[in-house]
């Protein structure tokens, strides 16, 4: 998934820009890891416009004894609103950055299979990590990576070792299990810079030590309404869901300053 930034000067710092595409959200030229003492911080929610829609239940259809937790139905994992209206997955980060804080240290981008359910739901791994995918279940799972990167990965049951995928490409990468799980599904951002936060139950991000500067600041949410449904025998055998949504704000981010920046999402995804 990629898009052309509207506006190739930013910051007051322009970019020279060959003739491809530019990947979401990466930095052209690279990034470049520096010491920020002066840097601002820019937060905000991210929240559900009107009322908040029923939660979507899906028929699980397959190893009910293990996936089953609501029942013979899972919530679907795409959309979650809490009674404040906070919109919980949510990505928000700078939509280019050239130099800034270094990416933390010592963290494992891990991805874990329970109860059918990918935990978490949605990751950002930075460019060049390594993502361990694992599995905490008794069932067959096929973990489907495609997007950014791709993979095919098996993991019979919880037994199975996990395993190591570098994340070569900054991107989306959809995660989806292709044994009957049909439900399941999960995100993986791979990403150039540090400067992202993945909203929480309320809806909210932060974002630290943050060059003073002109940003573009972009949430992005998966979609969450079936357009589409592929069945056979009265089963789903694959949903199809609506396209993400991109927002994109401008914040200015002052020495030592802090930003409050919100989004809202609502139903129809625009
Ligand atoms: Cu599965």
């Amino acid at each position: 998934m990629s898009f052309r930034p509207t506006s190739l000067a930013l910051a007051g710092l322009v970019l020279t820009l060959g003739a491809a595409p530019i990947s979401f959200a990466q930095a052209p030229a690279g990034y470049e890891s520096i010491e920020v003492t002066d840097g601002g911080t820019i937060r905000g929610l991210v929240t559900w416009a009107g009322d908040s829609p029923t939660e979507l239940r899906l028929p699980v259809s397959k190893n009910p004894e293990t996936c089953g937790t609501h029942g013979a139905e899972k919530v679907s994992p795409r959309l979650k609103i809490s009674p404040r209206k906070g919109v919980k997955d949510a990505v928000v980060f700078l939509q280019e950055i050239a130099r800034g804080k270094p990416f933390p240290t010592g963290v494992k981008y891990a991805l874990d299979q329970k109860e059918c359910e990918y935990l978490p739901h949605l990751l950002v791994v930075p460019k060049g990590a390594d993502l361990e995918v694992s599995s905490s279940d008794d069932v067959l799972h096929n973990v489907h990576l495609d997007g950014a990167n791709s993979g095919n990965l098996a993991f019979p049951d919880k037994t199975a070792k996990p395993q190591v995928l570098k994340m070569k490409k900054a991107g989306f990468v959809d995660v989806r299990c292709d044994n009957g799980h049909v439900w399941m599904n999960g995100t993986v951002l791979v990403i150039t810079h540090p400067y992202y936060a993945v909203t929480d139950e309320e809806g909210r991000y932060l974002l630290a030590d943050v060059p003073p500067g002109a940003y573009k600041l972009v949430a992005w949410h998966e979609g969450w309404d079936i357009v589409k449904k592929d069945e056979k025998d009265g089963v789903v055998t694959k949903y199809y869901f609506s396209e993400p949504v991109k927002l994109m704000k401008d914040v200015d981010v002052k020495q030592k300053g802090e930003a409050e920046v919100s989004f809202e999402l609502r139903a129809g995804g625009k």
